[in-house]
């Protein structure tokens, strides 16, 4: 007999990616994650850190959590939960007196005791132990000292870390030696390949541990902050990634849980695709491109894609970033959301500089001959004259509200 595991991370719930409310997404998550855990037979869920997006998780993030566990209690699946950089340990851990009857475990932040933080389980004759370490904070692993440098600070975060989990494998081997120890940890690994959406981790990501600090005695380390799935150093140490992508630089991940199988102390790893609920896209090319690749775009996919546009012209022209501003206002397509776009030229207009011919001041110039030199530049422009007169009326509005 064996003991299966699943190890997730990152699910950022009350997540908004620009305006989009990645709500939908977690439920759609949430149901496929639960058919996961009941066709694998999964015994424990592991939820490596980043449960909720912001430290004072909006109501509707509260009820979503809520609502899963409550899902999940027919199956008999025990839970782990810690608590990442996103996450205020007091609002993790307020309710873990309940859900620990429930067989949900939280550890929102570094616990007083070591010991609380070390779980175990046993089914037939096979037993693991996860020690759930949640995020650490500058008070879990260093003493700040008045005035020192930035580089004593990052040494002593990584000396920290390092101490700490000396002291978590240390309890280990007193506590329950022989038994396969999984380690969970939420913290930025060196070399870790990241994306838009961490938020940074002690100073600016520069105290990167390595992952020999976890020491020598984990079957498994399942890892959290990291957004894009990754091994680091051997393939025993992971991070799971986030559920669903949190920034458009994740477009192209490809989401996923873990499956770890514990039997007679042997482990077995496997991944798992999760489906892409919403795309996010990217369109580059030049407005006639785009829009040719709006027109022919088809979602494949259960909630609406969001879509962010790079416009590349070779000449500067307002039609030109007039005709962008339209395509970022226009009304919701059934099959995508245009969210993002920006445009850029190959031959720029720099500025006024470029209005002027060698010698010439633009003091030399009234604003209505400056605009008449700008507007004899722009060959793309069909509309001079209204333009003309429409700063014409402008300067006159100007005149008239300074007197
Ligand atoms: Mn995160």
């Amino acid at each position: 007999m064996s003991i299966k595991i699943l190890h997730t991370s990152d699910w950022h719930l009350g997540k908004q990616l620009l305006k989009t409310d990645l709500h939908a997404d977690m439920d759609l998550f949430f149901d496929w994650l639960r058919e996961t855990l009941v066709s694998e037979k999964v015994d424990i869920l592991l939820m490596s850190g980043d449960l909720f997006d912001q430290a004072n998780p909006s109501q509707p993030a509260l009820t979503q959590y809520y609502q899963f566990l409550k899902s999940l209690l027919p199956l008999q699946c025990k839970v782990i939960i810690t608590g990442g950089n996103h996450d205020s340990t007091a609002v993790l851990n307020a309710p873990k007196a309940l859900l620990s009857v429930l067989d949900v475990h939280v550890i929102g932040g570094a616990p007083e005791e070591l010991s609380d933080a070390f779980i175990t389980f046993e089914k037939d004759n096979q037993k693991v132990v996860v020690a759930a370490i949640p995020y650490l904070r500058d008070k879990d692993i260093r003493e700040t000292i008045a005035g020192e440098s930035y580089d004593d600070k990052i040494m002593q975060i990584k000396k920290g870390m390092e101490s700490y989990f000396e002291q978590v494998n240390q309890h280990y081997l007193e506590n329950h030696p022989n038994v396969p120890l999984i380690i969970m940890g939420h913290l930025f690994a060196q070399n870790a390949e990241t994306s838009e959406s961490e938020r940074e981790i002690q100073i600016g990501n520069q105290a990167g541990i390595e992952s020999r600090i976890f020491g020598t005695h984990a079957a498994y380390v399942a890892l959290g902050h990291i957004h894009k799935p990754q091994q680091i150093g051997n393939q025993n140490t992971r991070y799971s990634g986030s559920p669903i992508p949190l920034s458009f630089s994740e477009r192209e991940d490809k989401k996923q849980v873990i499956l770890i199988e514990v039997a007679n102390n042997e482990l077995q790893i496997e991944t798992k695709e999760i489906p892409s609920f919403r795309k996010l896209i990217t369109l580059a090319g030049t407005l006639e491109a785009v829009q040719k690749k709006l027109s022919d775009y088809q979602s494949q996919t259960p909630l609406t894609d969001l879509i962010e546009i790079q416009i590349e012209e070779e000449n500067e022209s307002v039609v030109l970033i007039n005709a962008l501003e339209e395509l970022l206002s226009q009304e919701n397509h059934a099959d995508y959301q245009i969210v993002k776009g920006k445009i850029s030229f190959t031959n720029s207009l720099q500025n006024t500089g470029s209005l002027l011919r060698n010698g010439e001041e633009i003091t030399d110039f009234k604003p209505i001959e400056m605009f008449e030199k700008r507007l004899e530049q722009d060959t793309a422009l069909t509309n001079k004259t209204e333009l003309l007169a429409a700063f014409k009326t402008l300067l006159t509005a100007l005149d008239e509200s300074e007197n």
